[in-house]
């Protein structure tokens, strides 16, 4: 009677079930709602370094074609430093991770007349239904919807512009970004140039100590103390909680937390590249103008980012773009080193 007691325990036992289900959704990750390319999974179970790549930085940050040059351009830096491309975003109701060419370009090209969602949490379960329903919607996962979709795929690292963050007068109108509770949840690195001025940076910061996330800010080989970056600038004038030198120490970082019963995320900040950095003064005049013209004109919510951004953009010509895409070109090289330095850890 015991033994049968015991042996009807086991086979119940919920750890074990949920864990194998849990490496076996990893394995086979697809469904009617997720398609993860051959190329990823193959890549992914082999133990190859995979970046992600978010799209609403396609959708709603860069113009086209400009944008279509800037994906290209991201998965060429992953692939020519050893790494494994994964566009992510959502083509009709389906979410894909590791999109092809032609996908990205379809995914874009909505840029031109703004039809693509942008697609965090809260939008995953109605863009997905929406297509089973018959409305096949495109969508631009933005970092927090591009996280979890990397989880569900089995990757670890992701790379990407500016980071969403606490809003100016956040402690009244409660508009915190997505990326922010995401990163509290959701096991998955993300290298970013930290987020732009137009945020509460130190309120952000204080958020993700609140919500459980290393945060770090590479120095390589600068001394003494360190701030996190405001996107076009280095300098925010609020350091940097913890400090780290190189990519090999980023991606011990990355493994020893993954071993632990520690399952929220990981942000690693890439100041921006020395000769592209916007002076600070002359950033701070333009986004006080972008950030006032957004509540004269009532941009709130997830319309509030996407048009400060544009504003940004506007008000001081090309050379935020310039830098902008530097920036993300050298978060995603960064990130592409991590994820190398990862996989000889975990081989
Ligand atoms: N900040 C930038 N560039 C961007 C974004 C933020 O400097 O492209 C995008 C990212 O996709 C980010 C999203 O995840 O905006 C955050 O939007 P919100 O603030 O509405 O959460
Ligand atoms: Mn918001």
């Amino acid at each position: 009677l015991v033994r049968a007691a015991l042996r009807s325990c086991l086979r119940k036992s919920p750890p074990i079930i949920r864990a194998r289900q849990l490496h076996s959704l990893h394995k086979h990750p697809q469904s009617r709602f997720l398609n993860v390319s051959e190329e990823v999974r193959d890549a992914v179970a082999t133990g190859k370094p995979v970046v992600a790549l978010e799209t609403t930085i396609y959708t709603h940050g860069f113009p086209y074609p400009e944008n279509i040059a800037l994906a290209t351009l991201l998965e060429s830096v992953v692939r020519s430093n050893g790494g494994v491309p994964a566009t992510i975003g959502i083509l009709g109701g389906t979410a894909k991770v590791g999109m092809s060419p032609e996908e990205i370009i379809e995914l874009a090209s909505t840029a031109e007349n703004k039809s693509a969602l942008k697609v965090s949490r809260r939008d995953l379960g109605y863009i997905c239904g929406m297509g089973m329903a018959g409305k096949k919607i495109h969508g631009g996962t933005t970092i927090s919807g591009t996280m979890i979709l990397s989880e569900l795929a089995g990757i670890k690292i992701f790379g990407t512009g500016g980071l969403g963050g606490v809003h100016r007068g956040g402690e009244n109108t409660m508009d915190v970004s997505a990326d922010l509770t995401e990163l509290g949840r959701t096991p998955v690195t993300v290298i970013s140039s930290g987020c732009k001025s137009f945020l509460d940076i130190p309120r952000t910061l204080e958020y993700l100590e609140t919500e459980g996330v290393c945060v770090g800010t590479f120095a390589d080989g600068r001394d003494g103390p360190v701030d996190f970056p405001a996107f076009y600038t280095r300098d925010s004038g609020v350091r940097s909680p913890r400090v780290i030198q190189n990519e090999a120490e980023a991606a011990a970082i990355v493994y020893a937390q993954s071993r632990l019963p520690v399952t929220s995320g990981i942000h690693f900040a890439n100041p921006v590249p020395l000769e592209y950095s916007v002076p600070k003064a002359e950033m701070d005049l333009v986004i006080e103008e972008a950030v006032r013209l957004a509540d004269v004109e009532g941009y709130r919510g997830s319309d509030n980012t996407p048009f400060v951004l544009s504003k940004i953009k506007e008000l001081s010509g090309g050379k935020s773009i310039i830098a902008n895409r530097a920036l993300i070109e050298s978060n995603v090289k960064r990130a592409t080193r991590v994820a190398v330095e990862l996989a000889k850890l975990e081989a």
